[in-house]
């Protein structure tokens, strides 16, 4: 058993913070881990890294790397691999979160962490994409709830240059019709509508998967590393391989085993949060 259940809160989110989400499409927790959760898991990271530099190896079974290039590392499906990474991505606050935003219990449905460094050639525009079509979506309350958010934590200090995650604000909610690469030039036109994430290590960045995002461009010659959790409504699918490891998951508690394998399917009672409504954190 890796730790007790925990009680996820509801709702998670002061009012500022969901309408800020409502608009945007994202809203910047600052400071939501300790000094102490960030280097444990900065340095776990490292390790990984390491250790794949070193021997070519991964550190457990049921996971792989989207990306080992130097300037971007990357390695998929964290759970099982340390009990740094099983704390961050069941963190109560991060699932309450989550869960609030999709509109009822959520399955973990991806995890990752990436270490970037700046590249050799100057770069100008962004790798702009989004996962899901924001068709997925409805309202609760007036309140728009999306079936993919992410929780992406910032591991290091991140200045103007230093490549935070940056999205175009609001495209949450544009629909597939309109061309994603038309919605990029019209952004760029204006860049007020482009936000970068600048925040100290430890900040959480809580985006809808349909918001149109992007890893920043490193400018400085500062290392960027960044653990993640994406969360849907248990009645989808794992997405992309990110199955839970089956051994691991037969050693949590019940409440972590439904997080992690979705378990608890079309059971989904609606979490119903009015905008005025205090947060319970
Ligand atoms: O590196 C980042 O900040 C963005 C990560 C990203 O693009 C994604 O989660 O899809």
């Amino acid at each position: 058993m890796m730790s007790e259940p925990k009680t996820t809160p509801f709702p998670a989110l002061t009012s500022a913070q969901r309408l800020h989400i409502e608009i945007y499409g994202y809203v910047i927790i600052e400071n939501l881990l300790s000094q102490e959760e960030v280097g444990t898991l900065k340095d776990k990271v490292y390790e990984i890294e390491d250790l794949y530099r070193r021997t070519g190896e991964q550190p457990g079974p049921n996971c792989w790397n989207t990306s080992t290039k130097e300037e971007f590392f990357r390695v998929d499906n964290l759970p099982h691999l340390a009990p740094c990474f099983f704390d961050y991505l069941t963190h109560p606050r991060i699932v309450g979160m989550a869960e609030e935003i999709i509109g009822g219990p959520a399955r973990l449905q991806q995890s990752d962490a990436h270490i970037r460094r700046p590249l050799k050639e100057e770069k100008t525009r962004h790798g702009f994409h989004r996962g899901i079509n924001p068709a997925y979506s409805h309202y609760e309350n007036g309140l728009y709830h999306f079936s993919f958010i992410k929780a992406l934590t910032n591991l290091t200090d991140l200045g103007p240059d230093d490549g935070g995650t940056t999205v175009i604000a609001g495209t949450h909610k544009v629909p597939t019709d309109v061309p994603q690469e038309d919605i990029v030039n019209a952004a760029y036109e204006d860049p007020s509508m482009i936000h970068q994430v600048i925040v100290p290590a430890g900040s959480t960045l809580l985006f809808y998967e349909s918001l149109i995002h992007a890893a920043g461009i490193i400018k400085s010659d500062k290392e960027r590393v960044l653990i993640l959790g994406g969360y849907m409504p248990t009645m989808f699918q794992a997405w992309m391989g990110y199955d839970p490891d089956p051994d691991f998951a037969e050693t949590v508690s019940d409440e972590h085993r439904a997080l992690l394998t979705g378990e608890a399917k079309f059971r989904w009672p609606r979490g119903k949060r009015e905008l005025g409504e205090p947060a319970k954190v």
